[in-house]
């Protein structure tokens, strides 16, 4: 028969065995290379720690707290659009439903940037809607066009043969270089510590009744997405190549834990995911880190936002998959949003009543890319 002191003994002895393998592993892992660029370790890193990478947060919860317009925000944090003036009707309706499903209650400030000077009519066209501090800026000279180094006629070239959407567009081109990397340098974001990025023609579905810039800083994440499409091929034809030689320079830069299997499948390939970045919200010091910089000035060398049309949006995806790990991104799926040909409508929407959309339009939802986001858990 054990006696309960012998049963006690062992206990201990299989306890103290159990802190020994413990230690011996996260010794291993903390001597193992600090980069990650081969991806089947981190898939492998994900089956054996499938708890631990999931999201750590709950999800938002609906709280009573609002803000006066004057009053100091608990985040630094503003609605930012770059827009043209004739955008300003698109601009106003988006706004109206911003302001009527969020910030009606929370009042943080809005920031318009333009490459032009923004004219009376569009100022007050957009102050008229909201009770908030409303900021205009014009762009710095070097943020909107070409960069010296830049074979203006080769892009000419490629904007004349291309047969995408916009690929014709040299200010769409400038738009998402500066998108990319510019928009969070700007003077009028110098004290912010976040942004929500806002454009015009689109459309909020639901009441968001919690503030979404304090459950990031509370959840330490650093980007929140809402849509995620696959890139149009044509748009990115050398781009992950340029990534992957970027990965293979600058490999300190590269964390161990991160989720570039976002972005990349098993077979090294390009997935060509990525957020729609009309709407992201974005802890900016990831944009102002140092992994970012280097990783949108070695993009910017390459030209490819010129002799292709690289995006704002598979260009900050793959940063977002190559520098963060999942635990610091997320999934805002309980906001309902629409920008021209996409929608995402939140399940649930129909029943808790807050949503106008129709939840069989909430396909996107159901997008590959969103897929393997949710498989990558
Ligand atoms: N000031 C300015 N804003 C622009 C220009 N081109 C696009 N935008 C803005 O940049 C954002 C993205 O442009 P959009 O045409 O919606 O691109 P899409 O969402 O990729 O189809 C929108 O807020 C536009 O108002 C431009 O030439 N000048
Ligand atoms: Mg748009």
């Amino acid at each position: 028969m054990f006696s309960s002191r012998r049963m006690v003994a062992v206990a201990k002895v299989l306890g103290l065995l159990a802190v020994a393998g413990l230690l011996i592993h996260m010794g291993t892992a903390l001597l193992s290379p600090n980069y990650n660029i081969n991806g089947e370790d981190i898939v492998e890193w994900w089956n054996n720690n499938p708890v631990e990478n999931k999201p750590l947060v709950e999800k938002p919860q609906a709280s009573e707290a609002s803000y006066e317009p004057g009053a100091e925000k608990p985040v630094k944090a503003a609605m930012v659009a770059l827009v043209r003036n004739e955008d300003l009707y698109g601009l106003r309706k988006a706004m109206r439903e911003l302001e009527d499903r969020w910030n009606h209650k929370y009042n943080y400030p809005y920031i318009f940037l333009n490459d032009k000077p923004f004219t009376s009519k569009f100022k007050k066209g957009v102050q008229d809607l909201t009770k908030a501090p409303v900021q205009f800026g014009t762009l710095e000279p070097e943020s909107w066009g070409y960069p010296e180094w830049i074979d203006q006629n080769k892009a000419k070239h490629e904007r004349e043969t291309a047969t995408y959407i916009k690929g014709r567009s040299e200010s769409y081109r400038f738009m998402c270089r500066f998108q990319s990397g510019f928009v969070y340098k700007h003077p009028l974001l110098k004290d912010l510590d976040y942004y929500w990025r806002i454009e015009p023609d689109v459309h909020y579905y639901c009441d968001i009744d919690y503030d979404p810039f304090l459950f990031m800083k509370k959840n330490n994440l650093k980007y929140g997405w809402n849509i995620a499409p696959s890139e149009y091929e044509p748009t990115v034809r050398t781009l992950w190549n340029t990534t992957q030689e970027f990965m293979l320079r600058h490999q300190d830069l590269i964390p161990e834990h991160n989720m570039i299997d976002w972005v990349r499948d098993s077979h090294g390939k390009y997935t060509r995911c990525h957020f729609w970045s009309n709407f992201e919200i974005v802890d900016l010091s990831f944009y102002r880190s140092k992994e970012y910089e280097a990783y949108f000035n070695f993009l910017d060398k390459a030209g490819g936002f010129f002799y292709e049309r690289w995006g704002d949006a598979p260009v900050h995806s793959i940063a977002v998959s190559m520098f963060l790990p999942k635990s610091q991104v997320h999934y805002f799926d309980d906001i309902g949003y629409y920008h021209p040909a996409m929608s995402h409508c939140p399940k649930g929407s129909k029943e808790s009543g807050k949503c106008v959309c129709d939840p069989k339009e909430g396909w996107a939802n159901e997008f590959t890319c969103a897929k393997r986001w949710r498989q990558i858990s």
